[in-house]
């Protein structure tokens, strides 16, 4: 076989490196931490860490930064990436987003922390506005679900009951009961921070500052792209208005 043949036929084999996301479909990269519940059971306080938190932060404005994401949220060990609608990073080729994503996350999260850990990634798309709204109404109320179970779990725990014991107890009990059990374990579940019950997000802001004029060396004002982090997010439908302000073009 030549070597122009054995190109093609080899090409034949890379089928799925064509896979493009639709022109214009809003696309959300979410990466999770691979088995972290094995990794973070003996490095970080639970259910909630706020060092943990702060090395997702860490990896979410990396993820921000290099894919140039609109809207970044993350909760548990997981971050949603809302790309621009017109994006057009990699030729919009699955395979290439999902592997470099996965593979900032986890050199920004190992970095971070000083040990290796490992993302998993995958690719979300929706045609509507609407879509990109329920996407996120989605991931909040998993938080919200997530961090109740969580607290209830690991106080259950704290106070002598083992593994099977604790996930038993709370199997098929309603919120009502959940938000009892922790309060008569002095927890109340409403005065619990914001980031561990609905996640929290990354946006960018403008940040004034004065630069220097290199050729007259006088000082001017510049304005800079600056990532906030907003640890006290809305909640249900004043979310729902402030993720569809952000899509607005
Ligand atoms: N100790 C501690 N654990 C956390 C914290 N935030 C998230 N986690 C853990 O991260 C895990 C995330 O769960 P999953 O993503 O469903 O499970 P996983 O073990 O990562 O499995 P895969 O994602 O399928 O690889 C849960 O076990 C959480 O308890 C934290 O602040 N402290
Ligand atoms: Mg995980």
């Amino acid at each position: 076989m030549n070597q122009n043949d054995l190109e093609k036929q080899m090409r034949l084999g890379e089928c799925f490196h064509s896979i493009r996301v639709l022109p214009h479909a809003w696309t959300i990269v979410r990466v999770d931490g691979r088995s972290f519940s094995r990794f973070t059971e003996s490095r970080f306080a639970k259910p909630f860490d706020l060092a943990f938190s702060e090395l997702m932060v860490t990896t979410a404005s990396a993820l921000m930064t290099e894919l140039n994401g609109v809207y970044g949220y993350t909760e548990s060990d997981e971050i949603s990436i809302l790309l621009p609608r017109a994006w057009d990073l990699f030729g919009r080729e699955v395979e290439k987003t999902v592997s470099v994503s996965a593979g900032i996350a986890s050199a920004a999260f190992t970095e971070a922390y000083g040990q290796a850990a490992h993302f998993d990634s995958r690719l979300w798309v929706g045609a509507e506005d609407t879509d990109v709204v329920d996407y996120f109404r989605w991931r909040q109320s998993d938080a919200g679900r997530c961090c109740l179970n969580g607290w209830v779990y690991w106080t259950l725990r704290q106070n002598g009951m083992g593994y099977e014991d604790a996930t038993k107890a709370s199997e098929g009990r309603t919120k009502a009961w959940k938000h009892d059990t922790l309060m008569a374990h002095g927890i109340n579940f409403n005065d619990l921070p914001s980031w561990q019950k609905r996640g929290l997000g990354l946006y960018w802001g403008e940040e004034r500052k004065d630069g220097l004029n290199p050729i007259t060396g006088e000082s001017v004002p510049t304005v800079r792209r600056k990532l906030i982090v907003d640890r006290e997010i809305p909640l249900h439908d004043r979310y729902s208005d402030f993720i569809a302000e952000l899509l607005k073009p």
